[in-house]
């Protein structure tokens, strides 16, 4: 028994971070985790970072913006050397769009790629469904997109980079009433199915009785309907003189497409779910004038944000979007803490577990100078943020190009 014990201690103390791919179970494969080619970092296995987002289905719109902003950070950071000399490796999981995706991508990355922590999911619906595994699991995750309320509630592992709707969304309401000091009629749409729209509408309507307009109505849809005529029809009815939509990218696109068909003329606020150029080709020349606000500028003047959008414009010939910067920022907070950890427990000796819970607890007590600014978190996993911003999509005559303009 005695003997038994002891070859359990010694394999647990060899089964080190470092060693992790010899005590992983014959029956799940070993981590590719094989060195970051040509980067100032040196050749000893690379320590893998999940990212777990959507790059199929709808919401692939949102999620591809998240991919490219960690693989800058992964180049970045490796060209820094790492985590103290030691490269790190993203293992991307595809999340597709719904809370089963995220829960396999999430599985995956714990129990076979063996990550120190999870950025992602896309979306607070799957990061409902999704980060209570993780947070069992003591895998630290940072939400890169999930601004719903509740999402660092989940557990002690789940924070988030992604400041929630209820600081973000107000100021779109602000700006629209700066734009239009006449505006008194609101008309609210929501996607019931989703719950970052669900918590996102909560935000608009408090901010659209807080600013003494009127809540006309509150129409629903679904992320997936393509049809919004009723609606929309129903709204126009009652004569608003400002939307507000909050859906995701495709469903929220062709609702502005049809409410413009239908002639409304007013200014429409399209909520965070609408925050990428991608939406340009499904609501085209009818995206012109929708405001939508902003946790991210790429002008803010700094060195890290100016690397980070030499990096992407260089890639993209377009600026960064937001949530490519909270991704690029997931994969900062997690080099930046792992380099903390390491500096006080060199990782390579740290089995998994106690390297994932000392990981979390650097994440929470850090500060970060990131392209979103300068960040922290609350002792709960709640990002602090105090840089926000309104943009306003500009299409050209062509109605395929557009761009986000910063008004403030
Ligand atoms: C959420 C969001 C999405 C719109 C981001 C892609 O903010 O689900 O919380």
């Amino acid at each position: 028994m005695l003997k038994k014990r002891s070859v359990t201690q010694f394999l647990i103390s060899v089964c080190t971070f470092a060693l992790v791919a010899a005590c992983t179970q014959s029956n799940n494969p070993v981590p590719s985790s094989s060195p970051a080619a040509s980067t100032g970092a040196s050749s000893t296995a690379a320590i893998p970072i999940g990212i777990a987002v959507a790059q199929t289905s709808n919401v692939a719109l949102l999620g591809q913006e998240q991919v490219i902003g960690a693989k800058i950070a992964e180049t970045f950071f490796n060209q820094q050397g790492g985590v103290n000399g030691t490269p790190i490796k993203l293992m991307i999981q595809d999340t597709a769009g719904d809370e089963q995706g995220a829960i396999n991508a999430f599985n995956t990355l714990i129990t076979q790629d063996q990550v120190v922590g999870i950025v992602g999911p896309t979306l607070s619906q799957q990061a409902f469904g999704a980060d209570p595994i993780a947070d069992r699991a003591k895998v630290p995750v940072l939400a890169p997109s999930n601004t719903a309320k509740g999402v660092p509630q989940i557990g002690d592992y789940i924070a988030r980079v992604s400041a929630p709707v209820a600081v973000v969304a107000p100021n779109a309401v602000k700006t629209a009433l700066k734009l239009d000091p006449k505006i008194k009629n609101v008309a609210v749409f929501f996607a019931q199915n989703d719950a970052f729209s669900k918590s996102e509408t909560e935000t608009f309507q408090q901010t659209v009785k807080d600013q003494n307009l009127n809540l006309l109505t509150v129409q629903k849809f679904q992320t997936t309907d393509t049809d919004f005529q009723t609606q929309a029809t129903n709204a126009m009815n009652l004569k608003p003189d400002l939307i507000i939509i909050s859906g995701l990218a495709a469903d929220g696109g062709n609702l502005v497409k049809q409410l413009r068909e239908l002639g409304y003329k007013g200014l429409i606020i399209g909520g965070n779910g609408l925050n990428t150029s991608n939406v340009f080709s499904v609501c085209k020349q009818q995206c012109d004038g929708v405001l939508i606000a902003q946790a991210y500028s790429p002008e803010l003047p700094s060195a890290i944000n100016k690397a980070f959008r030499d990096a992407y414009k260089a890639q993209n010939k377009k600026e960064p979007p937001q949530f490519s910067a909270q991704a690029f920022t997931g994969v900062q907070v997690f080099v930046e803490a792992l380099r903390a950890v390491d500096r006080q427990t060199k990782l390579n000796t740290l089995a998994i577990a106690p390297l994932r819970t000392a990981l979390n607890q650097q994440i929470l007590a850090g500060s970060y100078d990131t392209p979103l600014g300068a960040i922290s978190f609350t002792p709960e996993g709640e990002v602090n943020q105090t840089q926000f911003y309104v943009a306003q999509i500009k299409m050209e005559q062509d109605g395929s190009n557009g761009k986000f303009e910063f008004l403030n």
